[in-house]
C-alpha cells in the first residue's frame, strides 16, 4: 500500500516537473489533486485498511498532497517567470528613439495683443475695468449722449433683446458705469478692453470684435495729455520712432473729437502699400469727454475736465502682425492661430 503511494507521489512529481507550460501544470494539477483526482482518491482506500494502520496512512496521504502540491506551486512560479523573461526578451525597447510629441497650445492672437495693450496702459497708472456685454439702452447710448434718432441706436445697427437691452456696441458703457459708481471722486484713470457687438459682416466687419477704450478724469486734463498718452502708446505698441498725428472728427460722447494716425512702422512716413502711400496709419478715436458725459455721471464739467479714446484690438493685432484678413483671427485654424 504504502509502495503505491510512493510511486503515485514519485509519478506526480515526475509530470510535474515536466509539465511545459501553464496550461498542462492546470491539467496536471486537476489529474492528481483535484476532487476526482488520483491523490484525493486515495483517502478512499482507508476503509480496506485496518483501524490501526489508517492514521499513519493518513498522515502520508496528507504528506504527500502537500509535496504535489507544492511542486505544482513551485512550477508554475518558474514556468511564468520563463514566460515573462520570453516575452521581455522579445520586445527590445530602443531608448534612443524620439519620443511622442508633446504639442503645447498657445493663446489667442487677439488675448495676447490685448495683454499687451492692458500692460502698456498699466504701466501709464491705469486701472483695468470690466463690464456686462448685456447692456441697458442707458449705459450704451444714452449716458453717452447718443441722441435717440442715432443711427446706432436703430434695431437694425444693433443686436436688441427687447427695447432697452442689447448687446453692447462698444465698451463705452463701462466708463459711464465706472464715473457713476466713483461719485465724482478724481481721478479717473481707466481702460476697459472687451468684445463688442454690432451687425456687420463683411471681408473686413466682424459682428463680434474687440475694443480698448480709456478714459481720464480729473482737474485740467488738457488735449495735450490725451496726445502724450497716445504717442507714449504708439511707441511702445509700434516702436520708438512713431509719431502721433490728430485730425479733427466727431463723435457724440467727445467735444472736440479727433482721429489719430501713427507713421507708418513699414516705411517710416516715406509712404508704401500698408500705409496707402500717405505715410500715416489711421489707429484710433478720442476727444475731450463732453460736458454733457460727464454731467451725467456725477462729474462737474467746471471742476474738472477729462479724455477718453477708443480702438480696435483686431485693427491693432492686424496691422502689427501683417494680417491681411480680418476672419483669420475668427475662423480657428490652427495653423494660423498656432503661428503667433
Ligand atoms: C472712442 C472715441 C472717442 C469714448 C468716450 C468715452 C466716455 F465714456 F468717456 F464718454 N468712452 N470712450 C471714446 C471717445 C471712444 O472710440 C473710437
Amino acid at each position: 500500500m504504502q509502495q503505491k503511494v510512493a510511486e503515485l507521489e514519485a509519478k506526480a512529481l515526475a509530470a510535474v516537473a515536466a509539465a511545459a507550460d501553464e496550461a498542462q501544470l492546470t491539467e496536471l494539477k486537476v489529474a492528481y489533486l483535484g476532487k476526482k483526482g488520483e491523490i484525493t482518491q486515495l483517502s478512499r482506500m482507508m476503509g480496506q485498511l485496518d483501524a490501526a494502520e489508517r492514521p499513519a496512512f493518513g498522515a502520508l496521504v496528507n504528506q504527500v498532497k502537500s509535496s504535489v502540491e507544492a511542486a505544482v506551486a513551485a512550477r508554475m512560479e518558474s514556468l511564468q517567470a520563463a514566460a515573462r523573461n520570453a516575452r521581455l526578451q522579445a520586445e527590445t525597447i530602443d531608448v534612443t528613439l524620439p519620443g511622442a510629441r508633446f504639442t503645447r497650445g498657445n493663446r489667442h492672437i487677439l488675448s495676447l495683443v490685448q495683454q499687451q495693450m492692458e500692460e502698456i496702459f498699466i504701466g501709464l497708472g491705469y486701472q483695468v475695468v470690466q463690464g456686462p456685454q448685456v447692456e441697458y439702452d442707458y449705459y450704451n447710448f444714452e449716458a453717452l449722449n447718443l441722441p435717440k434718432d442715432h443711427p446706432a441706436r436703430d434695431m437694425q445697427d444693433s443686436f436688441y433683446f427687447s427695447p432697452n437691452m442689447l448687446l453692447r456696441t462698444h465698451t463705452s458703457p463701462v466708463q459711464a458705469r465706472t464715473m457713476e459708481k466713483m461719485q465724482g471722486r478724481l481721478p479717473v484713470m481707466i481702460i476697459s478692453p472687451g468684445v463688442v457687438y454690432r451687425r456687420d459682416d463683411d471681408a473686413t466687419h466682424s459682428p463680434m470684435f474687440h475694443q480698448l477704450e480709456g478714459l481720464v478724469i480729473d482737474k485740467h486734463v488738457t488735449f495735450a495729455d490725451l496726445r502724450g498718452t497716445l504717442l507714449a502708446f504708439a511707441r511702445q505698441m509700434f516702436g520708438p520712432e512713431r509719431e502721433v498725428r490728430l485730425r479733427p472728427s466727431y463723435f457724440p460722447f467727445t467735444e472736440p473729437s479727433a482721429e489719430v494716425d501713427i507713421s507708418c512702422f513699414n516705411c517710416g512716413g516715406a509712404g508704401c502699400r500698408l500705409c496707402k502711400g500717405s505715410g500715416w496709419i489711421e489707429i484710433l478715436g478720442s476727444g475731450q469727454v463732453h460736458p454733457r458725459v460727464l454731467e451725467m455721471s456725477g462729474y462737474d464739467p467746471e471742476q474738472c475736465s477729462g479724455f477718453a479714446f477708443g480702438m480696435g484690438i483686431e485693427r491693432v493685432a492686424m496691422l502689427k502682425y501683417g494680417i491681411t484678413d480680418l476672419r483669420l483671427m475668427f475662423d480657428n485654424d490652427v495653423r494660423f492661430l498656432n503661428s503667433f
